[in-house]
C-alpha cells in the first residue's frame, strides 16, 4: 500500500480553471481513469481522471476553487503500487486524454470562430443552394442573405445568424442541403454582445429534437417545441457526474443534468439518459398542452343552491367527449363564418318531383342528400378546404378523397358519421346512407369507421329553424357548413318581387388555411350550383 498524490496534467494553457465537481469522496474506491474532477473553462468542460486505482484517502479541493496545472487535487491510497507502476511509466499518465487536449488546443486556434448550421427549413430535406450571396472575408451584419435555397414550393433565404466576417462558406451552388447541415463559420469580433456558443446553436436542438420526435413518433408542433427549450432552457449542470461528451450533448439540448436521473455507473449521466429526459419533458408539455398555454382566469366555482333550487343532471359521454372537442376547436381554429342565401325553389320542385320515387326504393330524400353531393362536387373545385394543417402548420395536406361528416343530434349527444366518398355516390344512395348513419347514431350502433375519415362536414338545423349561426369547425378538417330553415321570400329579378325558397347556408373557415375571398368564392360557387343543380351532371 502506498499513498499516492494525484496533480491537475497539463491542461494546456489555462489557469485557474473553475472545479465545478468533485466527483469522489473520502473513502470511494476508484479505478485508473475513472473522473476525479470536473473543470471548466470558458470554452470546455474537462474531466480529469485518476491515474491510479486506490482508496481516496484525502481531498485537498472543493467544488468552486480554482486551480492550475500542478494543484494538488487529492491523495490516494494506491492497493497495489506494482500495478500502477505501469501507469506511471507512460509519460502521458497525468495528462487527460488525447482527445480532450486536442479539442483544448482547437478552441484555442478557433476562438471567436463560430460555426453555423443551416436553420430549421421545415420537413425540406436535400434542398438546392440556388445562390450563394456572400464570399469568404466579407463582413455581414446579421439577417443579410447568406444563401437562397429553392424547394419544390418556394424559395428560401438563409441569412446571415450573427455579425462577423466569413472565414469559411462550407457550401456552393448546386449543392443540397438539410436543417443541421454546417455551413458557415464566422469571425465574430472579441467584443461581440452576440456571442452565442455553438452549443446553444438552435438547429442542432431543433435537429436533435426533431430526430427523437420522429424516433418516438411523438407529434410535436413548432410552438410546442419552443416551449419545450424555453421550459427546460437552464443551464445549471454543476456538481452533476457526467462525461464530457454527456455534458456538451445536455448543452446543445438546454438540459439542466442536475435535474437527469442518473442511471450511468457510480451515479454517472449517460447519453441514454438526457435523451429519456427529453423524451420525458416533450411528453409532459403535451399533456399540459392538452389544456391550452391561455392565461384564463380560473372557472369560477358556485354554490348555486345559495340562490334557489337546483338539480344535477349527469352528462353523457358523448356529451363530454364533444364539450372537450368543441372547446379545444372553439380556441385553437381562428374562425371566421360567412353567411348567404341560396335559391333553392329549383331543387325543392325537382326534390320534391322525386320523392315518392325515392319512397318506393325506401328512402327519404331530404335536402341534406342533395348538400352532401353538391359539398363534395365544389371541394374538388376548391381543394385547400379539403385539407388539413400539418401539425408543424407549415404545409397542408389535401385529401384527394371526399368523405363528408354531418351532425346527428341524438338524445345522448351531438354525433358525426361520415358519408365516404360522396363524390362517387349517387343522391339517393347518400340519402339511403343518411338514414342508415343516422338511425345508428340514435341507437349508439355507430361503429369506429362510421365516423372516422371525414374531410370536411355539414351542420344541418333546417329541420330545427334558426336563421343562422357558427358552426364549429371538426378538426382537423378546416371549414364545416351550417345549414338553417329555408323560407319562401321575395326576391327581385330584375323586373319583379318572386317568392323564392332561400336556404341560409354558414360557413366557417379556419382562416390559417381558408381566406376570406377563397371563402367568399367557395359560398357564392355553392349556392349558384344549388341554385341550378344541374351543373353537377355536367
Ligand atoms: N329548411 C327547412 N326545412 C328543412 C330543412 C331546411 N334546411 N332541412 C330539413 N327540413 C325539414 C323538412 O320539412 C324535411 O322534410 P321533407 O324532406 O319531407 O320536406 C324535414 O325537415 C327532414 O328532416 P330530417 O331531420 O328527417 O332529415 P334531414 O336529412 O334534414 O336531417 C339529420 C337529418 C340527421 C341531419 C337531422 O335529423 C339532425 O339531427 N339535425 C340536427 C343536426 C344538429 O344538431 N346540428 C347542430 C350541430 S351544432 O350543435
Amino acid at each position: 500500500m502506498a499513498i499516492e498524490k494525484v496533480i491537475v496534467p497539463d491542461i494546456g494553457d489555462y489557469k485557474d480553471v473553475n472545479v465545478i465537481g468533485v466527483n469522489v469522496k473520502v473513502g470511494d474506491n476508484v479505478n485508473a481513469e475513472d473522473s476525479l474532477i470536473t473543470l471548466e473553462t470558458d470554452k470546455a468542460v474537462i474531466e480529469v481522471p485518476s491515474p491510479f486505482s486506490g482508496v481516496v484517502k484525502e481531498i485537498n479541493i472543493d467544488s468552486g476553487c480554482k486551480v492550475s496545472e500542478g494543484s494538488l487535487i487529492l491523495s490516494l491510497n494506491t492497493i497495489s503500487s506494482a500495478s500502477n507502476a505501469d501507469l506511471k511509466s507512460d509519460k502521458n499518465y497525468l495528462s487527460p486524454p488525447n482527445s480532450v487536449l486536442s479539442e483544448l488546443k482547437s478552441i484555442k486556434k478557433t476562438q471567436n470562430m463560430v460555426n453555423f448550421a443551416i436553420p430549421d427549413i421545415g420537413d425540406y430535406k436535400d434542398v438546392n443552394v440556388i445562390e450563394v450571396n456572400a464570399k469568404v472575408g466579407d463582413s455581414v451584419n446579421v439577417e443579410d442573405s447568406l444563401i437562397t435555397l429553392e424547394t419544390d414550393k418556394a424559395s428560401i433565404e438563409i441569412p446571415a445568424p450573427q455579425s462577423g466576417i466569413i472565414a469559411e462558406l462550407k457550401i456552393k451552388v448546386g449543392d443540397k442541403v438539410s436543417s443541421g447541415d454546417p455551413f458557415l463559420v464566422l469571425q465574430i469580433p472579441s467584443n461581440s454582445k452576440h456571442d452565442v456558443p455553438l452549443s446553444k446553436n438552435e438547429p442542432q436542438q431543433q435537429k436533435y429534437l426533431n430526430e427523437t420526435i420522429s424516433n418516438n413518433n411523438m407529434q410535436l408542433n413548432q410552438e410546442e417545441k419552443i416551449s419545450y427549450i424555453k421550459k427546460i432552457g437552464v443551464q445549471n449542470s454543476k456538481n452533476v457526474y457526467a462525461s464530457p461528451a454527456v455534458r456538451r450533448l445536455a448543452s446543445t439540448l438546454c438540459i439542466d443534468l442536475t435535474s437527469v436521473n442518473p442511471t450511468g455507473r457510480k451515479g454517472r449521466i449517460t447519453k441514454e439518459d438526457c435523451k429519456k429526459y427529453v423524451k420525458e419533458s416533450i411528453k409532459l408539455i403535451q399533456s399540459n398542452n392538452k389544456n391550452t398555454n391561455l392565461d384564463f382566469l380560473p372557472e369560477p366555482k358556485i354554490d348555486f343552491t345559495k340562490f334557489g333550487e337546483v338539480q344535477f343532471k349527469s352528462l353523457s359521454r358523448i356529451n363530454i367527449v364533444s364539450a372537450k372537442n368543441l372547446a379545444r376547436n372553439w380556441i385553437k381554429i381562428p374562425h371566421v363564418t360567412f353567411h348567404d342565401q341560396a335559391d333553392i325553389t329549383d331543387l325543392e320542385t325537382f326534390r320534391k318531383s322525386k320523392k315518392s320515387l325515392a319512397e318506393k326504393l325506401g328512402i327519404k330524400l331530404t335536402i341534406l342528400s342533395f348538400l352532401i353531393k353538391v359539398t363534395a362536387f365544389l371541394l374538388k373545385e376548391y381543394p385547400q378546404l379539403n385539407s388539413s394543417l400539418s401539425h408543424d402548420g407549415k404545409s397542408l395536406i389535401i385529401k384527394k378523397y371526399f368523405n363528408i361528416g354531418f351532425a346527428v343530434d341524438t338524445a345522448k349527444g351531438l354525433l358525426v358519421p361520415v358519408v365516404k366518398n360522396a363524390d362517387k355516390k349517387s343522391i339517393l344512395e347518400i340519402a339511403k346512407e343518411i338514414i342508415g348513419l343516422s338511425r345508428k347514431s340514435r341507437a349508439g350502433t355507430l361503429s369506429s369507421t362510421d365516423i372516422q375519415g371525414g374531410t370536411f362536414s355539414i351542420s344541418s338545423l333546417g329541420s330545427l329553424g334558426t336563421n343562422s349561426f357558427t358552426p364549429i369547425i371538426n378538426m382537423p378538417e378546416v371549414a364545416i357548413i351550417g345549414i338553417s330553415k329555408s323560407t319562401i321570400k321575395p326576391i327581385w329579378n330584375g323586373k319583379e318581387f318572386l317568392p323564392r325558397v332561400m336556404l341560409p347556408i354558414s360557413l366557417s373557415a379556419d382562416h390559417r388555411v381558408v381566406d376570406g375571398a377563397l371563402a367568399s368564392k367557395f359560398l357564392t360557387r355553392y349556392c349558384s350550383v344549388l341554385g341550378d343543380i344541374k351543373e353537377i351532371l355536367l
